[in-house]
């Protein structure tokens, strides 16, 4: 499926743009085979649940694999993913992390966020590839966006309701930036701007999974990015020098301009422990 103009256009007014169908079913499916793999064979997690009734503490995402795994090093520098990172931000992008959830039946989901919270890619910001793997909808969990927040600076963030967040992490949005939700086919994947708020809720169905594949990568001109998400690849896959962006700083809070709430970088990020950092 090729990029066209509208979803350039799409991408730069509302900070994301959808590929439907950009891989095919087959290879869906052979990803959701090998991550459940993975899951029962080759554990590396990303966080550590330990409470054992909580659905993710079997299935927790997997963090990083592109590192260990020629499977997911392959899908994330895939040529079409290339093709369409390239053409939405005029420039080949840096690949910096893959991250696989399953979200089986009965896990929360994770809080409203920006990734560029954790990235902290300087200057500029950073890109997802969210690929569904399953069907997503509101039932299991589907990511929920808010179109038009990637103009916006990094929000301060306050605590998450861990009931039916995996991340304690969380930013406030004032009334008029509501969460959409976005139904999703395997294979279909959503580009998003690092600063774009977004994140989902629990899967409330029985028996589904929601599997995502999802990849973060660096606008071109970005010289450097946090610790975290070293080595910085090329879409050849070959390592590049970067530099490493400092934690902490200013942060955006919701004033009132005129009777609109407007986000200005007038907050200072006072977490000493940043629970969630790097772990997005
Ligand atoms: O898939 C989800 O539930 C959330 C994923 C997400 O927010 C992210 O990749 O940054």
């Amino acid at each position: 499926m090729p990029v066209s103009a509208t979803n350039i256009s799409e991408f730069a007014a509302q900070g994301l743009t959808m590929a439907r169908g950009l891989f095919n079913l087959d290879e869906v499916e052979q990803l959701r085979r090998h991550f459940l793999w993975i899951n029962k064979n080759h554990r590396r997690v990303s966080d550590n649940i330990t409470d054992e009734s909580d659905p993710l503490a079997k299935y927790p995402r997997v963090g990083q694999p592109h590192r260990w795994d020629e499977t997911s090093l392959n899908w994330m520098i895939d040529r079409r993913l290339n093709e369409w990172l390239t053409a939405i931000l005029g420039r080949e992008p840096y690949a910096v992390q893959t991250m696989f959830y399953y979200k089986p039946p009965g896990a929360r989901g994770q809080a409203l966020h920006q990734d560029q919270f954790y990235l902290r890619v300087e200057p500029g910001t950073c890109v997802a590839a969210w690929m569904a793997v399953d069907r997503c909808d509101e039932e299991n969990g589907c990511l929920f966006v808010v179109p038009g927040t990637h103009n916006i600076p990094v929000l301060c963030t306050v605590d998450a309701d861990t009931d039916v967040s995996f991340v304690n992490d969380t930013v406030e949005l004032p009334p008029g930036f509501e969460p959409i939700p976005l139904i999703m086919e395997p294979g279909d994947v959503l580009f998003f701007n690092g600063q774009l708020v977004h994140g989902s809720y629990p899967n409330t169905s029985a028996d589904r999974f929601r599997c995502a594949m999802i990849g973060h990568y660096i606008v071109g001109e970005a010289e450097a990015v946090a610790k975290w998400y070293h080595p910085v690849l090329r879409m050849d896959g070959s390592e590049v020098d970067f530099g490493v962006s400092e934690q902490g700083g200013p942060c955006g809070v919701w004033v009132d301009r005129d009777g609109e709430p407007v986000a200005v970088l007038e907050g200072i990020e006072t977490r000493q422990e940043h629970r969630s950092r790097g772990r997005d």
